[in-house]
């Protein structure tokens, strides 16, 4: 399952997930022997979607793979969607190259028109390899690089007119009772001839445009200025969701949205004119048995788990997330975070133009996939990089006006690990700030001061009007580790830092938010690991099996008053 919801009526589109076939090989190898026109005899078969790092014998293998799967079709023209292969992507169909991709996260399509109808075969070669020069993330991270096909493949059957995407835009008007929608629908056809169809746009069933259109090749049908009156808002308590239908004659497409408004005033954050104080977790998708590529099964657990702790947000740390988990916050109205996996890149690795093409790519293909999701709040742009270089804030400027260019609609920050030289501020709406007093330095007291510094060098910087996210600070704390000494590592410590440090953000009128470092603990790469108890990231208020911890308990009884 991708969506949550049935996206489409008339077109048949079908996953591939299931059985491929799968082979190892050392880098240059199943190019170099043509691997997609003859797969090897001597290969294996893995599930699609998963990480092959959960295969028995490849618990730790960073490289390259490669996957075949042969499927029919009984139409000529077939979009072909991949929702996360990490890293390289290279895709083959019939032994032609379809393209290649770049990035874990975020989706890629390929539009073939006039294959021949019957049985055909798909070969991708993936290529999970990071490095510290140029790959997002580097190397040297906090979570694990699993590698695969990790989030399904998708087969749209298209007739020779289809709705290749559409973006609708809206604003409220002042008493959030009605709302002006602004639509842009991208057809395509197959070939090059001229061809008529009539488009039509329902919300929740009930047409609300309809015209005549014709098309060459591809055409953008704008829609511009259609009112909806009583309009039931999107919000934490009521999360209301309107479904948005595209259909021309023999294809559809359908959208879903919230309406709601988030906006910054005083620096107090308000949703739909309501103030809203955010209490969040961070979260990984990560599980020991799934590694990134999870059932939808268990996302939905976690956010069950995550909403019984009394959180109304959560930080998608530290790149995009499946879409049915957006899809099941959107029901439920938690608020997100979302940001790309650029974390901990230093000044000499960000004066590397290849990094700022990819960074600009994964932002755009981020939102451009998760436009219309009403439980996305923010955009981040990256998490601890050199922000207090002026590497680190041409990088930033470039990013905060790529986002903007494509969303004027929600708020952007980043999260800093350099508050008291930072010179990136001024460029986001939200001043976000990772800290870890009580545990890598500094004692749990220390942060009532540390704030108290950080404010005033914010007001000597003329910055004291825009609002403060701790967007994440915690400890460590191994599952069981329950003992009468409160010290680090132990169950009791955790639970002291968190109930103090809780309290004294809630109480800060400049701090709007706070996001606990972390939901659950994951495992982590070996470059960090050794840093690491177990090879895991121990911050969690839940182990890896989603199990509580104590701090879980005590944190759930703080958010609930808050
Ligand atoms: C950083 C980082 C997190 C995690 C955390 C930690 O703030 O953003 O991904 O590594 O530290 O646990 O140290």
């Amino acid at each position: 399952m991708i969506r949550l919801f049935e996206r489409h009526k008339k077109r048949r589109s079908f996953t591939l997930d299931g059985l491929w076939k799968f082979r190892t090989v050392p880098e240059r190898k199943g190019f170099d022997e043509k691997w997609f026109e003859c797969f090897p005899e001597d290969f294996t078969e893995v599930f699609v979607p998963s990480c092959w790092n959960n295969e028995l014998g490849l618990y730790e293998y960073e490289g390259t793979a490669w996957y075949s799967k042969t499927f029919s079709v009984n139409k000529e023209n077939v979009k072909i969607v991949f929702h996360g292969v990490t890293g390289f992507a290279d895709v083959y169909l019939d032994g032609k190259h379809l393209g290649s991709h770049y990035g874990s996260f975020t989706p890629f399509s390929f539009n073939v028109t006039g294959i021949s109808e019957g049985e055909h075969t798909i070969v991708v070669c993936v290529d999970n390899t990071h490095n510290d020069a140029d790959t997002i993330p580097l190397s040297t991270v906090d979570w694990y690089h699993y590698g695969g096909i990790i989030r399904s493949v998708e087969i749209n059957e298209l007739e020779n007119v289809w709705i290749e995407n559409c973006k609708i835009y809206y604003t409220l008007d002042d008493d959030l009772k009605s709302a002006r929608l602004n639509m842009k629908v991208r057809l395509k056809s197959a070939d090059g001839v001229k061809r008529s169809d009539t488009l039509r746009i329902y919300i929740n069933d009930s047409i609300i445009y309809e015209a005549d259109v014709e098309i060459i090749g591809e055409s953008e049908i704008t829609v511009e200025n259609l009112e909806l009156n009583d309009v039931k808002l999107w919000d934490t308590e009521n999360p209301y969701l309107y479904y948005v239908r595209f259909e021309t004659e023999e294809d559809d497409l359908t959208e879903r949205i919230g309406f709601r408004k988030i906006e910054i005033k005083n620096k107090v954050l308000y949703l739909n004119k309501k103030k809203i104080y955010l209490k969040g977790v961070n979260r990984h998708e990560d599980h020991p048995d799934w590694g990134v590529a999870f059932p939808v099964k268990l996302m939905k657990k976690d956010i069950d788990i995550i909403k019984n702790l009394g959180c109304n947000a959560i930080r998608g740390s530290h790149y995009p997330n499946s879409e049915a988990f957006l899809d099941y916050m959107d029901q439920e109205g938690l608020l997100f975070w979302e940001e790309i996996p650029m974390w901990g890149f230093p000044e000499s690795v960000l004066k590397n133009p290849l990094v700022k093409e990819r960074g600009l790519k994964m932002l755009e293909e981020m939102i451009e996939r998760d436009y219309h999701h009403p439980c996305i709040i923010i955009w981040g742009l990256h998490n601890e990089i050199a922000t207090h270089t002026e590497a680190g804030y041409n990088i930033t400027k470039a990013f905060a006006e790529k986002v903007r260019s494509m969303d004027n609609s929600r708020l952007i920050t980043y999260a800093s690990y350099h508050p008291m030289d930072d010179v990136c501020f001024t460029l986001v709406d939200i001043i976000s700030i990772n800290q870890y007093f009580g545990w890598y330095y500094g004692e749990i007291e220390t942060w009532a001061g540390f704030l108290e510094d950080f404010k005033s060098r914010l007001k000597g910087q003329g910055l004291e009007d825009k609002p403060i996210i701790v967007s994440e600070f915690g400890a460590a704390a191994l599952y069981g580790e329950d003992t009468f000494e409160c010290i680090k590592w132990s169950e009791n410590y955790q639970e002291k830092l968190l109930n103090h440090t809780l309290k004294l953000f809630h109480d800060d009128p400049d701090i709007i938010g706070c996001y606990i470092w972390q939901y659950c603990d994951i495992r982590t790469a070996k470059e960090v690991g050794l840093t690491r108890a177990r090879g895991f990231n121990n911050k969690g208020l839940v182990n890896e099996y989603r199990k509580p911890k104590l701090a879980y308990w005590s944190v759930k009884k703080i958010f609930k008053k808050q």
